[in-house]
């Protein structure tokens, strides 16, 4: 299949390799700046080595401050990518924030730290909190960060317990998937602060490298047919990578009171309201869901088939 291979290759469809960084962070809207506390290189360019020794949080570091980033638990959290360091490389730039052509999940991880600014990358224990696929239309996660100017979104976790973290965010681009080795994978890491009174401890953590086998069927697979259209719309797409985490039955609210035996129990925090709907930034919707359906501020809108968001109105 010589046409389809090279139909696929990034320089064939973009003379400048339409290649990204993760660069920027945004919570609750409020746009956090340009590289402040995300470490990131300024080579564009993907690790396609499933076991690279820098699978965690990339290689060639070159943009790092000492920069925490504070995101309450249950945030909505952005991530900006961009084809450059800054964004485009020339105006009208066809491949800011990334070639079309590189379809693709994006996923998000955390592992505890003790002090995000100054932790090393290696010997980490992730947990996933999010991750987007394909949807029935065939819209990829990418498509959707490219029609958002660059910004994808996900909830930070409300169980997550308070203290510093390193968040990977890790773009897959498959247009190239078709033989082991040739998926391209995008990934920069911030540093942050969860606050609020979570109380979620991971019962199972994966490593980078090693969480994803090379021939995982996530990571060599074809999504384009011989005319170069992507034929994954309806199919199921197994996302790498461990099922992000669930805050079910995992305390949210101020921690049960451990000092005070015969007290009585606390009222309930885990149960969405029955009344009034989810709060601004909550979940509304999807595949699954069995929250509330309605808002308590703003409106109810769809990202994905999995998820619709409470969003200012
Ligand atoms: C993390 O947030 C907590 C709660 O707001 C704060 O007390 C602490 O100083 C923050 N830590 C860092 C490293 O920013
Ligand atoms: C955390 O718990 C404290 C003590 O109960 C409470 O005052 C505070 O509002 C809670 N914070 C959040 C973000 O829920
Ligand atoms: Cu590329």
């Amino acid at each position: 299949m010589k046409a389809l291979s090279a139909f696929v290759t990034c320089a064939l469809l973009a003379a400048a390799n339409g290649h990204t960084i993760f660069q920027k962070v945004s919570v609750n809207g409020v746009d956090q700046g340009q590289l402040k506390g995300v470490r990131a290189p300024d080579s564009d360019y993907p690790i396609q080595n499933v076991n690279d020794g820098n699978f965690a949080c990339n290689t060639g570091i070159t943009h790092k401050d000492n920069t925490i980033i504070n995101i309450p638990a249950g945030a909505q959290v952005g991530s900006w990518w961009g084809h450059v360091i800054g964004g485009a490389q020339s105006s009208n730039d066809p491949d800011n924030p990334i070639a079309a052509s590189h379809k693709g999940p994006i996923s998000v991880y955390l592992a505890k730290v003790d002090n995000a600014a100054t932790t090393g990358t290696t010997g980490l224990k992730w947990f996933k909190i999010a991750h987007d696929g394909v949807t029935s239309n065939g819209q990829w996660a990418v498509d959707r960060m490219i029609s958002g100017g660059g910004w994808n979104y996900f909830t930070m976790p409300s169980c997550i317990a308070p203290g510093n973290y390193l968040m990977r965010v890790e773009l897959l681009a498959l247009h190239s998937a078709s033989s082991a080795g040739g998926a391209q994978f995008y990934m920069e890491c911030a540093q942050i602060n969860v606050t609020g009174n979570g109380t979620f401890k991971p019962s199972s953590t994966v490593s980078f490298p090693g969480a994803y086998p090379a021939n995982d069927p996530g990571i060599v697979l074809s999504i384009y047919d011989n005319t170069g259209k992507p034929t994954n719309g309806g199919r199921s797409y197994p996302i790498p990578g461990p099922a992000p985490i669930s805050c079910a039955g995992v305390p949210t609210g101020a921690p049960v009171p451990t000092s005070s035996p015969g007290a009585p129990p606390p009222p309930p925090t885990t149960q969405p309201p029955t009344t009034g709907g989810a709060p601004l930034y909550g979940q509304c919707g999807g595949t699954g869901w069995t929250g509330p359906t309605s808002c308590s501020q703003g409106t109810c809108k769809v990202s994905n088939e999995w998820y619709s968001q409470c969003l200012p109105s």
